[in-house]
């Protein structure tokens, strides 16, 4: 059955103006069509911002715990629907089952948690330097936020910006990604049955030029809130400075696993299997890099070898698959080229290093799961994002190299160390330069109530989920009230 979807605009479901479409196939079989999308243009971004703006005084005039109670309806609509969105999600993304049932878990939970901040929000009180005076902070919301979202968590990160904007009183227009867009209208589908106001929420499909541009762009529009490439995420911030607009930005990865010599390996190989290849490795989370000790590094690779060796690479709607496809034919070519790139530094390739094109693979954008050994932490491999299937292997001779390697990209999102001493643990966690930091466990699996983002090149100084996601989306105003009937002059009576 083939379904056509249309933008959110205003509290309808609209064509794009051109009526124009596009069509979103899986990725595991590209016979399969997922459905067509409005291929949406700047005349769309327009309607839907006129409507996020007519509808933010509304909105924000509505108390907040009662925004909260349309969020908590909207999360218990999503645990009930949760195996059914997380099949749309595997067909239209390509990630196993177990994976896409994590990633609408991530929405509920992130739902849920902003719910709650309905009826928090807190601000503070302070005294005042003088007498009868009282003196408060509040927060406000910023206005329409632009939400530019990926398609890597076709679900989680939508929610992860929308939840806390719309609990703040800010009205809403997101772009998903052209290649998960099926996600966010069932996330829309799912707020509008929640009772959400008409134009509170507005989605457009198309492609980030003719979308994402005039949307960063927009003067109506207060706050932009991107998740995805470096290269992109600049482009995003330049938009936004001549504006002064709020920008958060949330971008690339080169995470490190460490592997100090009294790890304990199975659990280090487990690890990096798990924070390497899974989700085919297009997290910004994943571990792409392996540093580790000389004095196991035989042991290690040995065994991660064998366990890449052995992952079922398919379609994700099959449980025994582990590995799913590479989003589309563009992701599949750059990891393609980057297995040359690794080939000619002189990487050791270890295994894998194939796309896999034959019998069950042959209608998708399937690679290999692949290793490359003996890397310098000079080579590309092991410097730049790949967002596919490969891991790259560092040997080093002690916890200070491998902190000097890890800290030596561009990026600065999660890093991990596998010891047994908790000494080192610490000096790991103190010394690396990264917005998250796991001991014995992979650099994956951010949860919805710590902060998430990055330092570097992977951010730009916010954060999203936790209360930390409040700041992004909203304004303080801070407030002093005399009532003390007389002129009180500030730091001079
Ligand atoms: C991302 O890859 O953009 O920590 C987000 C994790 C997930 C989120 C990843 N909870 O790997």
């Amino acid at each position: 059955m083939t379904n056509d979807f249309s933008n959110y605009i205003d509290g309808e479901w609209k064509p794009a103006a051109s009526g124009r479409t596009f069509e979103n196939r899986n990725p595991a079989d590209t016979s399969e069509l997922i459905g067509r999308f409005a291929d949406s243009g700047p005349e769309d971004v327009e309607r839907a911002v006129a409507a996020a703006r007519a509808a933010f005084p509304g909105w924000k005039a509505l108390p907040a715990p009662k925004r909260g109670e349309i969020l908590y309806r909207a999360a218990e609509t999503l645990v009930r629907g949760k195996d059914e969105l997380a099949r749309d999600m595997t067909r239209e993304m390509g990630k196993v089952l177990d994976e896409t049932r994590g990633d609408v878990q991530e929405a509920i939970d992130m739902t849920y948690y902003m719910a709650g901040e309905g009826r928090r929000q807190f601000g503070q009180t302070t005294p005042s330097e003088m007498p009868d005076k009282f003196q408060m902070s509040v927060r406000q919301p910023v206005g329409v936020a632009g939400l530019i979202t990926p398609w890597n968590f076709p679900m989680a990160i939508p929610s992860w910006k929308m939840m806390p904007a719309l609990v703040l009183g800010n009205t809403v227009v997101i772009k998903p990604a052209t290649d998960t867009p099926l996600s966010v209208v069932n996330l829309v589908k799912v707020l509008e049955q929640a009772g959400l106001p008409k134009g509170v929420l507005n989605m457009v499909t198309g492609s980030g030029s003719r979308v994402g541009s005039p949307l960063m762009s927009h003067g109506n529009v207060q706050i932009v809130s991107f998740t995805g490439s470096t290269e992109v995420g600049r482009k995003v911030s330049e938009a936004c400075a001549p504006g002064f607009k709020h920008c958060h930005l949330e971008m690339g990865g080169k995470n490190v696993i460490m592997v100090m010599d009294d790890a304990r390996i199975d659990l280090a190989v487990e690890g990096a299997l798990w924070g390497g290849f899974g989700t085919t490795g297009q997290r910004c989370t994943a571990a792409s890099r392996v540093a580790v000790h000389e004095k196991v590094y035989a042991e290690f690779v040995e065994r991660f070898v064998a366990g890449a060796r052995g992952l079922r690479v398919g379609n994700g709607l099959d449980p025994k698959v582990q590995v799913g496809p590479c989003i589309n034919a563009g992701q599949l070519e750059t990891v393609e080229s980057y297995v040359e790139i690794g080939r000619q530094e002189g990487a050791k390739l270890l295994c894998g290093g194939s796309r896999l094109a034959a019998g069950e693979h042959a209608r998708g954008f399937f690679h290999e799961p692949t290793i490359f050994g003996d890397c310098s932490p000079k080579m590309r491999v092991a410097r730049e994002e790949i967002f596919g299937p490969v891991v790259s292997v560092i040997p080093v001779r002690s916890l200070e190299e491998a902190i000097e390697v890890g800290n030596s990209v561009d990026y600065g999102l999660s890093a991990s160390v596998y010891t047994q001493d908790i000494n080192k643990a610490f000096t790991a966690m103190r010394e690396m330069y990264t917005g998250i930091f796991y001991v014995n466990a992979p650099t994956i699996g951010a949860e919805t109530h710590l902060p998430f983002g990055g330092t570097k090149g992977t951010g730009n100084g916010h954060r999203e989920a936790c209360v930390q996601a409040l700041e992004v989306f909203s304004e303080w105003k801070s407030i002093y009230i005399d009532f003390s009937g007389r002129l009180q002059r500030a730091q001079i009576d």
